[in-house]
């Protein structure tokens, strides 16, 4: 690690490096140096992302475009670069490395504390989403093509199905049952896009809430993080990927079923957060859609779970056996329990239209 640490141009000596955050994706370190300094080190997953020098491209254009309306180095992704001036760095075993500034006195969080804290990330999105809406999007390149197409995500799931890769479809039977019952809503919005009624925009397409830090002293929003998959996309699905994880009332892999749903008080923090910060620039049609991106993103991040469990656990980072078979089962009871309340959630957008109006 200290000859990957080395390639970098820091301030001050390393004095540690520990595996650090709770992302599925790549590899984080948090490495502290003498300095009053520390870094985040990363070892981009060549997986999920076969092309690196794009994705790093997309992430510095966009911090160089956030940077130029926000003069607080917290508040944006800082890159280092290496010692040959470079974005990144590829080690012999053909890895790649990049390092940030650790952001400092911030806060992340796997569950929201209380309401405002989801309001606070809420408010973070739709921000992120404000500032790049006139960023020119043909520039970046499209990161991982269909990624939130959920009709090419259940050709996936279907696939995974067929091969059996991991000899798992039998243990998953029901689940197996219970997401195709429900491949009826997968093509809602990307109908509404192929028909022009819905625009795309510029979007981060990840809006856990892990993926926000917070201010430690004030829990206001500092800095969105994770923009590996920034790339053109529609409104509702970042939305829709926060309520999925931040709305939730039990942890993506709950084991108690029984705690498993969508907490409406925490569907309306988030709302309020987001519309205050974006609601100007959406479409009538966009805010109607915003409950429907909730249920799909449910969907189709279960539906890649199971996919995922299928084909033996190759693609999220998992702690435990049955880990993504687990999460599964969780986003379709999330997804039942959405449909149920569909109704109320239009009519609370609505409210919140008509009180934003109003002030
Ligand atoms: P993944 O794609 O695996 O989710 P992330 O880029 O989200 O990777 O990083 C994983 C975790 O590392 C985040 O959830 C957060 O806790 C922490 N993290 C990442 N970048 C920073 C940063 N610049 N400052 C502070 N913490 C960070
Ligand atoms: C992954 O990287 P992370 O942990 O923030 C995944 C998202 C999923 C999420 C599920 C590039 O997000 O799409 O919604 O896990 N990121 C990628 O928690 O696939
Ligand atoms: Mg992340």
């Amino acid at each position: 690690m200290q000859h990957i640490i080395s390639q970098f141009q820091l301030e001050g000596t390393p004095v540690s490096c520990e595996r650090y955050g709770n992302g599925h994706i790549n590899e984080t370190y948090l490495v502290n140096t003498d300095a009053p300094h520390a870094y985040i080190l990363q070892k981009v997953n060549r997986h999920v992302f076969p092309d690196i020098p794009g994705l790093m491209r997309n992430i510095s254009a966009v911090t160089s475009y956030l940077r130029q309306q926000t003069p607080d180095p917290r508040r944006v992704l800082t890159l280092v670069p290496t010692r040959d001036k470079d974005m990144y760095f590829v080690d012999a075993d053909g890895e790649t490395w990049r390092v940030y500034e650790f952001v400092t006195d911030s806060l992340c969080l796997d569950r929201p504390e209380n309401e405002h804290d989801l309001q606070q990330s809420g408010l973070a999105f739709g921000t992120f989403q404000n500032q790049l809406a006139d960023f020119p999007a043909h520039t970046l390149v499209e990161i991982i093509p269909h990624f939130h197409d959920t009709p090419a995500r259940y050709s996936q799931l279907k696939e995974a199905i067929r091969k059996d890769e991991a000899g798992r479809v039998k243990e998953a039977e029901s689940e197996i049952d219970q997401y195709l019952a429900y491949e009826k809503y997968a093509d809602c919005l990307t109908s509404l896009l192929r028909k022009g009624d819905l625009p795309l925009r510029v979007t981060h397409n990840d809006t856990k809430l892990n993926n926000v830090l917070l201010d430690a002293a004030t829990r206001t929003p500092l800095c969105v993080i994770d923009l590996d998959t920034v790339m053109p996309g529609l409104a509702a699905n970042d939305f829709g990927d926060s309520i999925r994880f931040g709305a939730a009332t039990a942890p993506e892999d709950e084991q108690d079923m029984d705690k498993v749903g969508m907490s409406m008080r925490l569907f309306e923090a988030y709302a309020q957060g987001f519309l205050s910060a974006c609601g100007r620039r959406l479409t009538p049609l966009e805010k109607e859609t915003l409950p429907m991106g909730a249920l799909l993103m449910t969907l189709e991040c279960g539906s890649r779970f199971l996919a995922d469990f299928l084909n033996g656990d190759v693609y999220f980072h998992r702690a435990r056996p049955g880990q993504n078979l687990q999460r599964a089962r969780t986003h379709i009871k999330m997804v039942q329990d959405m449909e149920g309340k569909l109704g109320r959630m239009r009519d609370l957008i609505e409210t919140i239209e008509r009180r934003t109006a109003a002030r």
